[in-house]
C-alpha cells in the first residue's frame, strides 16, 4: 500500500454527515428513480458525486470574500481576478462566466454552425451538449490506450496526433471553427496530457488556423503530473509549467469549481480582440457586465485568491497522493479500475467488475446504486448512460469505450478515514457482486441524460 502526504493545513470548520440505515437508503433509492442525482445531500454519507464546487473554500478565500467589491461595473475584485488570470493562463482578455459551462455556451453560440466538427481529446458531458445543442459534430480523438483501463501510460489522457491530422484532411480545416483539448481528461481517468502533446496538437491547428481553446477545468492537476513525470519540467515551477501550457493555446474555458477551489465560478480566456468583443456581448445579454459575468464580486475574489492555493506544489502532492492512495488499495483488493489513477478521481470499471450485466442494462448504473445501498456513498455513471448519443449525421448510436463509474474526490475535504471506509464498502460490493442487477431506464432526455434520466431494476 502506498501513503501520501498528510493534509497540509488544519481543520476550522466540519459540517456533519450522516448515514442512513439500510432500509432508509431503498426508500431513497426508489424515490430517486434509482438515480442519485435525485437524492438530498442529507440522504448521503460520503459524497463522492462530483469534485465540482464541493471543495473546501480556504481562510483566505473566505477572508477574500469579505472583501468583494459588488459595484456593477469595474469592482475590485474583477481586477484581483484579473491579476491571477493574467499571472497563470497569460491570455490577452477574459470574461468571467457563472460556471465551466457558460463559458462552452459562449464559445460555441459564437463559433458552432451546424454540421460542423469540434475535435478534442474527449469531450466531458457539458462539452459535448453544448456542440451538438448547436448543431456541432463533438470528435473524440484520444489516443488508443486511452480505451484499456489496464494500460499504464504516464500521459493518457493525449490526443492522438496522427488521428488529428487525417481528421481535419478528411473534414477539412474550413470545416472546424475550433478544435480543443482538454487538461486533465476526464471522461477516460483524469488523465493527464503532455506538454509534448500539447504543443503538438497547438501546431497542428495553427498550421492550418484553427483556433485552439483548452478546457482547462483541472490543469493544475495536469500541471502537477508533467512536474511529476515528464523529467524536462522537474525543476520548473508549476506556475512556469501552466504558462507554458496556455502559451501553446487562443483561449480557455475555465470551470472555476475545480482547480480555483470554489463553489461557483468559471471564465472563457482568448487573445482574439474580435472574440472577446463577441463575448463580452454575448455575456451582457446572457449571464451578465463583463466585469462580473452571473457572480458576485465576493465568487470573483475568491476565485482570485484559489488559482494560487489550487497551483500549490504541497497541496498538489497531498491532493495527487490521496487520489493514488484510494486506487493502491483497490487495486491490492482486486477491484478494476482505470490505472494509473488520475487526479481528482477513481474510476471503478463497471464493464469488468459487473461482467454479467449487459451493456444495455448499464452496468456502470447499476453499481452507482450498489455504492449507495451499501455505504451511502455517492458516485456517477461515466459511461453509456451519460456518454452514448446519436451521430447527429448518420443517426448511429455511439457508445463510449468504457462503463465507469467515477468517485470524485473533493478538494481538501475528506480525510484518509472516509477514503477507508469507501474501500471497505467496495469490498463488500465485491463480494456480492454476481447478484447485482441491470437497469432499465424508464426516462431518458436526449442531451445530458445522466442528470435526470429515472430507472428500474431490471430483473
Ligand atoms: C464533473 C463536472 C464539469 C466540467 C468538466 C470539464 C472537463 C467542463 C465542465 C463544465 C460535471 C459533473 C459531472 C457529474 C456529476 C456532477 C457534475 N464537470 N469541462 O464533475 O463545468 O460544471 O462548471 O459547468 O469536468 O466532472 P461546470
Amino acid at each position: 500500500m502506498i501513503s501520501y502526504p498528510p493534509e497540509p493545513f488544519r481543520i476550522k470548520t466540519v459540517e456533519s454527515i450522516q448515514l442512513l440505515t439500510v432500509p432508509e437508503r431503498e426508500e431513497a433509492l426508489k424515490r430517486a428513480g434509482y438515480n442519485i442525482f435525485n437524492l438530498n445531500s442529507q440522504e448521503v454519507y460520503i459524497d463522492l458525486l462530483t469534485d465540482s464546487g464541493t471543495g473546501a473554500m480556504s481562510d483566505k478565500q473566505w477572508a477574500a470574500v469579505m472583501q468583494g467589491d459588488e459595484a456593477y461595473a469595474g469592482a475590485r475584485s474583477f481586477f484581483h481576478l484579473k491579476e491571477a488570470i493574467d499571472q497563470i493562463f497569460g491570455f490577452k482578455h477574459f470574461v468571467p462566466t457563472h460556471q465551466g459551462r457558460a463559458a462552452e455556451n459562449i464559445l460555441s453560440t459564437l463559433l458552432v454552425k451546424p454540421g460542423c466538427f469540434i475535435p478534442n481529446n474527449t469531450h466531458f458531458d457539458t462539452t459535448q451538449a453544448n456542440i451538438l445543442a448547436r448543431g456541432g459534430i463533438p470528435e473524440n480523438l484520444a489516443i488508443p490506450e486511452a480505451a484499456d483501463p489496464k494500460e499504464l501510460h504516464p500521459f493518457k489522457g493525449n490526443m492522438d496526433i496522427e488521428k488529428l491530422e487525417r481528421f481535419i484532411k478528411e473534414v477539412g480545416p474550413d470545416h472546424i471553427p475550433f478544435g480543443m483539448i482538454t487538461v486533465t481528461n476526464n471522461a477516460i481517468g483524469g488523465q493527464p496530457v503532455s506538454m509534448d502533446n500539447i504543443r503538438q496538437v497547438s501546431e497542428i491547428y495553427s498550421k492550418v488556423g484553427i483556433p485552439f481553446f483548452i478546457d482547462a477545468c483541472r490543469y493544475a492537476e495536469n500541471a502537477y503530473f508533467i512536474k511529476s513525470r515528464d523529467p524536462n519540467y522537474a525543476n520548473k515551477s508549476l506556475l512556469e509549467i501552466a504558462r507554458e501550457l496556455f502559451s501553446y493555446a487562443d483561449g480557455a474555458t475555465m470551470s472555476a469549481k475545480k482547480d480555483a477551489i470554489v463553489n461557483i465560478g468559471g471564465f472563457f480566456a482568448m487573445n482574439d480582440e474580435e472574440l472577446f468583443l463577441q463575448a463580452k456581448n454575448e455575456l451582457i445579454l446572457r449571464e451578465g457586465f463583463p466585469t462580473y459575468g452571473g457572480l458576485a464580486g465576493r465568487d470573483l475574489d475568491a476565485v482570485a485568491v484559489g488559482l494560487k492555493e489550487g497551483l500549490e506544489e504541497r497541496y498538489l502532492e497531498y491532493r495527487v497522493g490521496q487520489v493514488a492512495y484510494f486506487g493502491s488499495r483497490l487495486l491490492e483488493l482486486g477491484v478494476p479500475i482505470v490505472e494509473p489513477p488520475g487526479g481528482h478521481a477513481i474510476y471503478l470499471d463497471a464493464g469488468r467488475m459487473l461482467p454479467h450485466i449487459p451493456r444495455n442494462a448499464f452496468p456502470g448504473q447499476s453499481l452507482v446504486v450498489e455504492l449507495y445501498r451499501e455505504g451511502c456513498v455517492r458516485a456517477v455513471e461515466l459511461g453509456s448512460v451519460a456518454f452514448a448519443r446519436k451521430d447527429p449525421g448518420t443517426g448511429e448510436k455511439i457508445v463510449p469505450d468504457l462503463e465507469l463509474v467515477r468517485l470524485a474526490i473533493p478538494r481538501r475535504v475528506y480525510t484518509q478515514a472516509h477514503i477507508d471506509y469507501v474501500v471497505d464498502t467496495i469490498s463488500r460490493i465485491m463480494d456480492r457482486r454476481e447478484e447485482i442487477p441491470g437497469y432499465r431506464m424508464t426516462y431518458a432526455p436526449e442531451l445530458l441524460r445522466h442528470f435526470t434520466a429515472r430507472f428500474e431494476p431490471n430483473i
